[in-house]
């Protein structure tokens, strides 16, 4: 077993404990009243379906290891098998899926059908749902300067995410919590500070916050978490690495970045329940 894995199978109790407690929550402990969902909404490729299956289901970190990206197509409901009042809903991310998807699950949220929202998203690191890059229609001979030009638009899709989203978060009814999620910190872990930057100091809060800051915050509330929900090379469906995860990542660094990831869940539960 190498050195990685032996980490983590000491750790597997830890890591699982962790989750247990944001597992209970999600399923609502109060059987009696039905418990409101929650929207993972991002760009196509960011990690919502794999951010859905690490909240609603045990992993075993060894025996399911992070696998190549396969895009969603359709919402995706994920049912709790006991706790059937709740569910996470993961509309599908690419931009021309939106149209179709989208509209009707904003209208639920306005309608104060979700408990809050999860928004992910990467950096510009969204997996392409291609089989080469050199299909891509920015690639122009340069792989370096194709991932540059790939990651920009891929931070304004980022932007215009959140942009379509904010009428939906002003108009909510009842209280509303808000969770970023910026995945992918194994592969960006080199510019960690120009990447946090971005979303704390950057466009993303500057557009966030000018259009939330009107709203009481006791009935919004965002927060903003850096994870890695898989160590895994940044690969095309043909095998071609395009980015190899941080050198100095390890399976540590990952469980640090799950475990605020959940306890920031935490605190939005007992803001959401005012305990
Ligand atoms: N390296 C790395 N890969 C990740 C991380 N999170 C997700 N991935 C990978 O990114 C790819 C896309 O993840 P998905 O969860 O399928 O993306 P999605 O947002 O559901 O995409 P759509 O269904 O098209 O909207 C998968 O291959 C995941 O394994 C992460 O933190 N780091
Ligand atoms: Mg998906």
């Amino acid at each position: 077993m190498s050195e990685i894995a032996s980490w983590a199978w000491k750790n597997r109790d830890e890591i699982v404990r962790s989750l247990r407690g944001i597992w209970e929550w999600i399923r609502g402990t109060d059987k009696a009243t039905p418990t409101p969902g929650i929207l993972i909404f991002g760009p196509g490729g960011s990690g919502k379906t794999t951010l859905s299956k690490i909240l609603s289901e045990p992993i075993d970190w060894l025996a399911d290891p992070p696998g190549l990206y396969t895009e969603s197509i359709s919402t995706e409901r994920v049912k709790l098998t006991d706790a059937p009042n709740v569910e996470i809903v993961v509309p599908p991310g690419q931009s021309f899926r939106r149209d179709a998807t989208w509209p009707s699950l904003q209208a639920d949220l306005v309608a104060g059908k979700y408990r809050g929202v999860i928004v992910v998203v990467s950096h510009g690191l969204a997996s392409i749902p291609l089989d080469s890059y050199k299909d891509h229609k920015l690639y122009e001979g340069s792989v370096p300067k194709f991932l540059e030009a790939m990651r920009q638009e891929e931070r304004a899709d980022e932007l215009d995410v959140l942009k379509r989203l904010l009428p939906s978060f002003q108009l909510a009814k009842g209280k509303l919590w808000l969770l970023t999620v910026v995945v992918k910190q194994d592969l960006w872990w080199p510019e960690k500070d120009d990447v946090e930057r971005h979303y704390r100091d950057g466009p993303y809060r500057d557009l966030l916050t000018a259009e939330t800051a009107r709203l009481s915050p006791s009935t919004f509330r965002h927060e903003m978490v850096f994870a890695s929900l898989a160590i895994s090379n940044f690969r095309t469906a043909k095998n071609e690495l395009l980015v190899p995860n941080a050198k100095g990542y390890d399976q540590l660094e990952q469980a640090r970045s799950l475990r605020k990831l959940f306890e920031t869940l935490d605190a939005l539960r007992k803001w959401e329940t005012g305990s």
